[in-house]
């Protein structure tokens, strides 16, 4: 930020600016005019650090027939794999990603998490998508280590197979573990249930006029109902605790770790003693899953890439676009990560092997899983992590209203085709204020910039950029508006983005 970050602003001007630029955007809506002229962009990117490598990948974006263990789904996937390939890079690195789509329809690829180019982010209108049978190679640095993923920003593509890893290493930082496991969590329908068009279209379908069924979520799949039950798989769930209500709006036929169902999972070998380090991340679409390794705590180190003070906890509840690294010290046995669909009565399950014996039954549920279960709010930013106090130059609302029977889901009041973009200035520090005024929870994720949570007690919350915002309640964030260009902002639960739940953070340099 240099330079930027020493503007003096007084609040009124920011007031006034903000008024005139939100009165000129409301008269515009949504044009196509470039928030951030090019040379901003690469102006940024030149601040960015620079390692001088180069890392390449090419991935195909295709159909694919893919054994989830001795279940096949005929789904899209990069080459031919759930997940796609990782992608590995070090801090300061430039990735050059082609992307070949063979899907037959528009798709992007959206490096979730990373402070990148506004050009570069996979999002529509900042960057192109790619056309049916084109090429595009993504071409950015990297700047801050760290657990990070990537998936399509068009559609409900979000919930098939098209997505990876994305590791990004700090060459000053080797990391305290012996062994690193990644862990990809997913909820499965896709070529083995109904398709997400039919989920997507049986939720809408629910809400049609005449079709107002108060405290639908707690109902089974009732024969005879309109719109519930009539699509497999939409509607019938549980509530949680953890989740303040409603846990979900699909129930999937799978719930997958590594691209695994239960019964044939995915393995790990380690031995007794060695400390493991495990990226978990949630690549689900409906589903938040609350994950414990049986007999082991989980020493959490990282939440979204920053690292945060190390925290013990029995299980963490993960929600769809977050991630959280954690390290563990094996034991001797055979133990099973449980990724519990919270709210939902199914498990994905991986097997960390360290030594013989057994697996418990595919169905088995560790004791963990109702010990201490870390959520945001357990974590603090580690001292090198929390931004530096200061005031906000600008605050900013996003009110998070909508319901499953009208499934109209909106910020600060409308869809996103009729959104008016929240505008900050390149070097502002902004408080951005979630306030949920629907019945659910909503995994907020801001793209191009990690925020810090405000705890209200002076203490630095965990850095993050996918955050939980559960129902009827507040919760706000601080951080720097230090990547110019046009960002996406949107609840990460596809149905709910797809049906308008998202808006954009316009930061003009
Ligand atoms: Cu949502």
């Amino acid at each position: 930020m240099g330079e930027v970050a020493g503007r003096q602003w007084s609040r009124r001007s920011f007031l006034t600016a903000t008024a005139a630029a939100g009165m000129t955007l409301a008269a515009c809506g949504r044009g196509s005019s470039a928030v951030a002229p090019r040379n901003a962009i690469t102006d940024a990117e030149a601040r960015r650090p620079h390692s001088g490598r180069t890392v390449s990948a090419t991935l195909t974006a295709d159909r694919a027939r893919v054994d989830l263990g001795g279940t096949i789904a005929d789904t899209v996937s990069y080459n031919g794999t759930v997940p796609g390939p990782l992608v590995r890079a070090s801090v300061g690195d430039e990735l050059a990603v082609t992307v070949r789509n063979r899907l037959g329809r528009t798709t992007s690829v959206h490096w979730h998490g990373i402070a990148l180019r506004n050009d570069m982010d996979g999002a529509s209108p900042a960057t192109p998508n790619i056309n049916a049978g084109g090429d595009f190679t993504y071409r950015f640095s990297v700047p801050h280590p760290g657990t990070y993923w990537a998936h399509p920003h068009t559609g409900l593509d979000a919930d098939t197979g098209l997505y990876f890893p994305v590791i990004v290493d700090d060459p000053a930082d080797p990391g305290d573990y012996d062994a690193e496991w990644v862990v990809m969590l997913d909820d499965w329908t896709d070529g083995v249930g109904s398709s997400p068009a039919q989920i997507y279209d049986g939720l809408r379908n629910a809400s049609a006029p005449g079709h107002d069924m108060p405290g639908m979520h707690g109902m089974p799949g009732m024969p005879g109902m309109p719109g519930m039950g009539s699509v497999p798989g939409v509607g019938g769930l549980g509530r949680s605790q953890l989740l303040g209500g409603d846990a979900g709006d699909v129930s999937y036929p799978y719930y997958i770790v590594n691209g695994r169902i239960p019964a044939v999972p995915s393995t790990f070998r380690v031995k007794p003693g060695q400390r493991v380090r495990i990226r978990l991340i949630n690549a689900a679409s409906d589903t938040a899953f609350r994950v414990a390794l049986a007999g082991h705590k989980l020493t959490v180190t990282h939440t979204d890439g920053f690292p945060v003070v190390p925290t013990d906890v029995d299980a963490l509840l993960i929600g769809m676009g977050e991630r959280y690294d954690v390290v563990i010290t094996a034991g001797d046995g055979v133990f099973p990560l449980v990724a519990a669909a919270e709210g939902k009565t199914a498990s994905a399950r991986a097997l960390l092997i360290c030594g013989s014996g057994a697996p418990p039954a595919a169905d088995y549920a560790p004791p963990e899983l109702q010990g201490r279960v870390g959520t945001v709010a357990t974590f603090a930013a580690a001292p090198g992590a929390a931004l530096p106090s200061a005031p906000a130059d600008v605050e900013l609302p996003a009110q998070l209203a909508g319901s499953m029977m009208k499934y109209d889901w909106t910020i600060n009041g409308s869809p996103f085709a009729g959104s008016r973009p929240l505008a900050v200035r390149e070097g502002q520090r902004v408080t951005l204020s979630f306030n949920n005024m629907s019945m659910m929870w909503h995994p907020m994720h801001l793209h191009g910039h990690t925020f810090e949570v405000l705890t209200g007690d002076g203490r630095p919350g965990a850095r993050k950029d996918t955050l939980i915002v559960l129902p009827m309640r507040r919760l706000a964030v601080t951080f720097v508006a230090d990547n110019p260009g046009e960002w996406m902002l949107h609840c990460h639960n596809t149905h709910h983005q797809e049906a308008g739940m998202m808006t954009s953070l316009n930061c003009t340099s």
